[in-house]
């Protein structure tokens, strides 16, 4: 099953139960056209909040805990999905929401929260604010931090966690499945999120041919639904790349941390990029903060890549144009392509308050 099936079946086609059955219904955005519903029975939402307390044990949550919940409210899966866990693991939600990046700040100050979950990029415009603030965030209560609902690389989990002074473990999921819930990383081990098998049975493919591959082997994931009412799926094409790894800290078997969608891979001059890959070289240079933007581009019918970045507010004194040719040296040596490099203030590249929106795409503009 691919995500135009669903897109074509939209807005309920593919329900499998009768529409008086369905107690709630989310909805991915989607960038193109029309969005993908997902609807939900009571059973589906009970089953989906028991994967969700799940998920917190295994991030090392407890039912003495109090979680900011800092994901999206509303049709976005983060936010209804984390409250009800939380709630479910019996320990206590802060509903807040994306976004009032201060009021976050002050909440975390005055509640004393031990969990915090939203999307990592948005943590790092929370560290920011902690910055302008003036408050030291490794001062802060929090101890566990739950990111996902895009890619992020172990630089940028060493970033946070040092910066906070805190545990970040991965969590995965995705609206057509279910949302977030899927899948866990377990806080002692921090090595790719646990698959609840029992829920969802994982498959991974050859992306070109459709072929199962072996555990081990990367590809593109697939899940069939096993408890699933609303929205059952047969093995659905995530169009995520990963590997099936054995259980460590859990006997069910484990994704490697994602890597990228076939749909994010960038392809410049026959090179195949994923922004995770620059993200790993932004965070290896010294003197630039933890915010990029890749820019595609095209220069006498040329595809150009042009990655902006800025200076870490603690180094205000470093040169741009040095800084930029170090960048430009890394991307050409660990990735393979060349790149401009703009060097921005700190600033300079745009905040995400959810997903952040790593390329932009100019090539029809020339
Ligand atoms: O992002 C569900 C979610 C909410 C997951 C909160 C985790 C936390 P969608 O908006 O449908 O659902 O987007 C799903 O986001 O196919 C992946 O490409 C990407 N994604 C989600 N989690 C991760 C992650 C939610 N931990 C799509 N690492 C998925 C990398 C992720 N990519």
């Amino acid at each position: 099953t691919v995500k135009t099936d669903l897109r074509d079946e939209y807005p309920f086609g593919l329900c499998a139960v009768p529409l008086k059955e369905v107690v709630r219904v989310h909805a991915s955005s989607g960038t193109t056209g029309k969005p993908i519903t997902g609807p939900y029975t009571a059973e589906d939402l009970d089953q989906w909040s028991q994967c969700m307390a799940r998920n917190f044990v295994a991030a090392g949550v407890g039912s003495e805990d109090i979680v900011q919940n800092a994901y999206g409210y509303g049709l976005f899966t983060g936010g209804l999905g984390a409250h009800y866990g939380i709630e479910r693991l019996g320990a206590t939600v802060v509903p807040m929401g994306g976004g009032q990046t201060e009021k976050q700040v002050g909440l975390i100050t005055d509640l004393k929260p031990r969990g915090i979950m939203m999307t990592p990029s948005y943590m790092l415009n929370i560290l920011e604010a902690y910055y302008r603030l003036g408050i030291d965030p490794r001062g802060s209560s929090l101890e566990i931090a739950v990111f996902g609902a895009e890619p992020w690389t172990e630089a940028m989990r060493k970033e946070i966690e040092d910066a906070f002074n805190l545990n970040a473990v991965d969590i995965y999921g995705l609206s057509e499945v279910m949302g977030p819930g899927v899948a866990n990383e377990c806080v002692e081990t921090k090595d790719g999120p646990t698959i609840w098998e029992d829920h969802f049975y994982p498959e991974i493919i050859n992306p070109e041919t459709g072929e199962v591959v072996e555990d081990g082997e990367s590809g593109e994931l697939v899940f069939t639904t096993l408890t699933k009412e609303a929205l059952p799926l047969i093995r659905y094409r995530t169009r995520d790349l990963t590997r099936l790894l054995p259980g460590t800290a859990r006997s069910m078997r484990r994704m490697e941390k994602i890597t990228g969608r076939t749909d994010d891979m960038i392809i410049l001059r026959g090179v195949n990029v994923f922004p995770t890959q620059v993200e790993e070289q932004v965070m290896a240079t010294a003197g630039l903060g933890p915010y990029f933007q890749i820019e595609l581009f095209k220069a006498n019918r040329m595809d150009r890549m042009r990655v902006h970045v800025e200076i870490d507010v603690q180094f205000q004194g470093a040169a741009k144009d040095q800084t930029a040719r170090i960048l430009a040296k890394r991307i050409k040596d660990f990735i393979g392509v060349s790149a401009e490099v703009n060097v921005g203030d700190p600033g300079a590249v745009a905040r995400s308050q959810g997903k952040a929106v790593r390329v932009v795409d100019n090539r029809d503009e020339e």
